[in-house]
């Protein structure tokens, strides 16, 4: 067994916070094994919660270094750590490093986790919705348009001329959030919304999850 498929990922090829490590593995073509976390699956639910009581994914165990690495943006750095292939995605400068992580921490709060507000709530009973909850996530979503409007008239990725982890996260945020809450006539954001939809890595995601996307609520 090479030393890649030491890597165990859980994950649901639909499952957007799974979209941004899996672009990760696909831009340094690192393999792994999969778990998927569906109801088909019990096995790699009942380890995932051996891992991590929450139960969120993407996990990943290293069983070569008996690790386990939680969190999307930590996945992804241990990624670059250990696994580091041509898209170096921590930059080695420590202020463009920062930069980058920035831009991940934005995308994630601003975009994604808002985003996923708005899908949880279209999968909640009739009497159980969160019509406040919905409007401020959509608030939080045009308001970061308006950020990344301004921030990509001047770069061709998230944290400069450089692919890297800001984009990772950058890619399932966008996708989804423009499905939600269009982003409209903003031409700077629409057009690195198409660089990400066509970069090879984040292809591959889109056509794995294309299955799936009927479950996809609205
Ligand atoms: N901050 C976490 C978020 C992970 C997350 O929310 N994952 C979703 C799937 S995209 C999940 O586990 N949903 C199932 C649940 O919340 O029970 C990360 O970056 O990995």
């Amino acid at each position: 067994m090479s030393e890649k498929r030491n890597l165990h990922l859980y994950f649901h090829p639909l499952a957007s916070f799974c979209w941004k490590v899996l672009v990760a593995f696909y831009e340094n073509e690192i393999e792994f094994e999969s778990h998927l976390i569906e109801q088909a699956n019990p096995e790699a639910y009942e380890e995932l919660v051996r891992f991590w009581p929450f139960a969120k994914f993407p996990v990943l165990h290293d069983r070569a270094r008996d690790k386990v690495v939680i969190e999307s943006s930590i996945i992804i750095e241990y990624l670059d750590q250990h696994h580091g292939g041509r898209t170096k995605l921590l930059p080695a400068d420590a202020e463009a490093a920062l930069e980058t992580r920035f831009q991940d921490r934005f995308m994630d709060m601003y975009v994604h986790e808002p985003m996923q507000k708005i899908v949880a709530d279209k999968l909640r009973p009739a009497d159980q919705k969160d019509p406040l909850g919905v409007t401020k996530a959509k608030e939080s979503i045009e308001k970061a348009y308006g950020v990344i409007e301004r921030q990509m008239s001047t770069r061709t990725w998230a944290s400069g001329e450089a692919f890297t982890l800001a984009d990772c996260a950058a890619a399932p945020a966008l996708h989804y959030a423009n499905r939600l809450v269009p982003i409209g006539d903003r031409k700077n954001t629409a057009a690195y919304l198409a660089r990400l939809e066509a970069r090879p890595s984040f292809k591959r995601v889109l056509a794995e999850a294309k299955p799936y996307f009927h479950l996809f609520p609205g």
